[in-house]
């Protein structure tokens, strides 16, 4: 196993629902250590280039609607295969196909407003961490 890195937003909906300290519970248990966190109000333009792969699906208006909604918070989680472990914890996409215990099982009320947000690979994860981190703003305890 090898350490990853894995690149976490906690949604506008969990934001507002007061779940931060839950959700960073979940990741610290899951052995993921949180290396890098701010809390950001996505402005149109930074959710278009985030989402940029989804551009032109059906669901991709609401989604930056939603996303731009509220304040996220932004997270760098690294640990041993960090990056599926990240996506096990989160769960399914849709919460209903979400395994229980899971956070969008738990959390999400629907496939849109899914509570959170976790890379998918680790050239997802490269970029999406870049995209909202300097170098400077990452610490590893490993330094
Ligand atoms: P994930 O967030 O699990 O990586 P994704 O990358 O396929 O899922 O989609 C990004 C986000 O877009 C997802 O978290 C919620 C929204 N979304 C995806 N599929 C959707 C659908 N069928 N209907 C509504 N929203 C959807
Ligand atoms: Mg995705």
């Amino acid at each position: 196993m090898t350490i990853e890195r894995t690149f976490s937003i906690i949604k506008p909906d969990a934001v507002g629902r007061n779940l931060v300290g839950d959700i960073y519970h979940r990741f610290e248990n899951a052995g993921l250590q949180i290396i890098a966190a701010k809390m950001l109000h996505l402005s149109r333009e930074q959710a278009e280039g985030f989402y940029a792969e989804h551009q032109g699906k059906p669901f991709y208006d609401p989604l930056i609607k939603f996303m731009t909604s509220g304040p996220i918070m932004v997270q760098v989680l690294e640990g041993e295969d960090a990056i599926r472990r990240h996506r096990e914890v989160i769960g399914a996409t849709d919460p209903a196909k979400a395994q229980a215990g899971t956070i969008r099982a738990d959390y999400a009320s629907s496939v849109q407003q899914n509570a959170v947000h976790g890379s998918d690979s680790t050239t997802s994860a490269e970029r999406e961490i870049a995209y909202f981190f300097t170098t400077e703003e990452i610490c590893p305890r490993t330094r």
